[in-house]
């Protein structure tokens, strides 16, 4: 007798399955009645395993209707300064943005101090709800200095166009430095109809203040990552 739980080897077959593309992304999977039949355990043992992959965001649950394969994971290489069209290009995805503000405002409380801009200067807000092949990822809240690209949203269309490509090719200034943050959070009723999940959903928040080449704030950029998209993955130097 393995030493292996039973709904873990039945997990584990059921993952090699989505892995070799046997069972698509979309696909219903076996019930726990069929699991259990399949495999000779109890229906606790079949519900287990199927609990066991909708936590490690291999399978959906959808009330009533069963468990189905899900999209697979953004992976979210952290090494690089990219961006979100780059990063998704990378991973082999269309992006695309809707953009849900780009306008002026004026500077205030964090945005202003992480800026270094006096409140009430003048900022660009740009709010847009990232997709990647047509579905909600993230929504990004970014504030640009108006001094450092004065027209910027008025020179670009931000549906399609990427925000570092138009600072490069519009402005010359590209952000070389950032520090990030991420925090785990529960997705609010409006993020969560923004971002098409349900509200309580696991997302992660970010922020990004990347600077220029001299070291200036360039943009401070507080963001909504749906948890159930990404694995962020950072490669690690030996410690001194
Ligand atoms: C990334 C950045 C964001 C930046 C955006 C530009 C995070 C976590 N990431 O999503 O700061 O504004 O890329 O993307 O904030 P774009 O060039 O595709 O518009």
């Amino acid at each position: 007798m393995s030493s292996v739980p039973h709904y873990r080897r039945i997990a584990d077959s059921l993952v090699d399955a989505i892995r070799s593309g046997s069972l698509e992304v979309g696909a219903r999977v076996p019930s726990e009645r069929e699991l259990s039949a399949e495999f000779g355990v109890s229906r606790m043992t079949a519900r287990g395993a199927l609990k066991t992959l909708v936590e490690q965001g291999f399978v959906n649950s959808v009330e009533a209707k069963g468990y189905f394969v899900a999209a697979s994971r953004i992976d979210q290489r952290l090494q690089t300064l990219t961006s979100f069209t780059e990063d998704m290009r990378r991973s082999g995805r269309r992006p695309s943005s809707i953009v849900l503000a780009a306008r002026k405002a004026e500077a205030a409380g964090e945005v202003a101090a992480r800026l270094a801009v006096a409140e009430g200067a003048s900022v660009y807000h740009l709010l847009r709800l990232r997709e990647a092949d047509a579905v909600p990822v993230a929504l990004e809240a970014a504030h640009i200095p108006e001094s450092m690209a004065p027209g910027l949203i008025e020179s670009a269309d931000f549906a399609s166009d990427s925000l570092y490509a138009t600072l490069k090719q519009r402005f010359g200034i590209l952000p070389v430095e950032a520090e990030q943050s991420f925090e785990a959070s529960a997705a609010g009723e409006s993020d969560a109809a923004i971002l098409r999940v349900p509200i309580g959903a696991p997302v992660l928040r970010l922020t990004r203040l990347s600077l220029d080449a001299a070291g200036r704030p360039l943009e401070f950029v507080q963001s909504v990552y749906r948890g159930d998209r990404f694995t962020m993955r950072v490669r690690l130097a030996p410690g001194s």
